[in-house]
C-alpha cells in the first residue's frame, strides 16, 4: 500500500492559515450591512390613541447601498404585526404598465415566512443589477420603501 497518509496529515497545517487569510480578505472587502427598521406603531410600546398610532413604514424610507452590501430589515420585538419586504417592479410600456410584486425579491412568499416581531430578514444585493428598487409590505400595502443600488466597481 502507498503512503498518502503523510500528505493528509500535513494538509491541515497549510489549510488553516489559508482559510484565515481568505476569511479576513472577504470580510474587509464586504461593506457593512445597512439596517432598515419596520416601523409598526401599533405595538405595545405605543398605547392606543398615542401619536403615530397605526402608522406603518420602513425607516429610512430610502437608502443608497453598494452591490454586495446586505440590507437587513428588522421587525422590532415591540411590533404588533409581522411584515414582508416584497419587490415592486413593472412591465410593459406607457401608458399601460403592469405592476408586479415579489418578482425580484420577497422575504415572505408564504404566510409562514412573514418577518415576525423580533425577527429580521437580509437582502443580499451582490447578484442584483445596479438601479432603483421599490418594495412594500404585502400585509400593509401603504408601507413602501426604496433603495438605490450602486455598482461595486
Ligand atoms: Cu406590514
Amino acid at each position: 500500500m502507498r503512503k498518502p497518509t503523510r500528505v493528509l496529515r500535513i494538509l491541515p497545517l497549510f489549510a488553516l492559515p489559508v482559510a484565515l487569510l481568505v476569511g479576513t480578505v472577504s470580510v474587509q472587502a464586504q461593506p457593512p450591512a445597512i439596517h432598515v427598521v419596520m416601523v409598526d406603531n401599533s405595538g405595545p410600546g405605543n398605547p392606543p390613541g398615542g401619536a403615530g398610532q397605526g402608522y406603518y413604514s420602513f425607516a429610512p424610507q430610502h437608502i443608497v447601498v453598494t452591490q454586495g452590501q446586505d440590507i437587513i430589515f428588522d421587525n422590532p420585538a415591540t411590533s404588533r404585526w409581522p411584515h414582508s419586504v416584497t419587490s415592486i417592479t413593472w412591465s410593459g410600456s406607457l401608458p399601460y404598465q403592469t405592476l408586479e410584486t415579489g418578482r425580484i425579491f420577497d422575504s415572505s412568499p408564504t404566510m409562514e415566512e412573514l418577518v415576525m416581531p423580533g425577527a429580521s430578514w437580509a437582502l443580499e444585493t451582490s447578484v442584483m443589477a445596479p438601479g432603483q428598487y421599490l418594495y412594500y409590505c404585502n400585509i400593509h400595502p401603504w408601507m413602501v420603501g426604496s433603495f438605490s443600488l450602486q455598482s461595486a466597481s
